[in-house]
């Protein structure tokens, strides 16, 4: 399967995430592809959405403290429920659908999240710190959410007319 990761402002970035109902051979070929693609664009998180498959599907590969990503970090959510969240907590963000914009976000400092894993098994996990905030930042993703949704607004209209800016200029044959 050969995937790429959909950009802003795609409209597709703003469809909402089905539930996944077939944990089959598919959904396998969707995550096994959907893993080196973060690796090679140097994500921490990836929503399926994020490469155009409106499906509850998430990874997340959080670097261990000496910036290392072994595969022994990728957690596969499927399904996701969140709850007990509390705290706050700020992180400078990204988005590999927004490349090149970073913006402090608010974000809960706790949560528990149920989810299934690839083989429909049930899972829950307790977390806090940056795993906390990339799991409510892929959370929005099935959402149709964006990290940029979470500015002010004098700061999105800010962002929005740099952005279109940079991706016309971008764009435009020298
Ligand atoms: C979401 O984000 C996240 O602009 C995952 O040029 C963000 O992997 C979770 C990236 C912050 C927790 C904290 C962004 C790579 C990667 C870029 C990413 C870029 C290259 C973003
Ligand atoms: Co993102």
């Amino acid at each position: 399967m050969n995937l790429s990761i959909v950009e802003y402002p795609d409209k597709r970035l703003r469809e909402k995430s089905l539930r996944v109902e077939k944990f089959d051979l598919k959904l396998h070929e969707i995550l096994d592809a959907m893993y080196p693609l973060m690796m090679q664009t140097n994500g921490i998180g990836l929503a399926a959405i994020q490469v155009g498959i409106a499906q509850e599907i998430l990874i997340l590969n959080i670097p261990d403290d000496d910036g290392e990503q072994p595969k022994e970090n990728l957690i596969e959510i499927i399904n996701p429920v969140l709850s007990n969240t509390r705290g706050e907590s700020t992180y400078q963000e990204g988005c590999l659908s927004v490349p090149s914009f970073y913006e402090d976000i608010n974000r809960f400092e706790f949560l528990t999240l149920n989810y299934q894993d690839r083989d429909g098994n049930t899972q829950y996990l307790e977390a806090d710190g940056l795993l906390s905030i990339a799991i409510q930042h892929e959370y929005d993703h099935l959402l149709g959410i964006l990290f940029i949704d979470k500015l002010t607004s004098s700061r999105r209209r800010k962002f929005e007319k740099e952005y279109k800016k940079m991706l016309k200029e971008n764009k435009s044959p020298k």
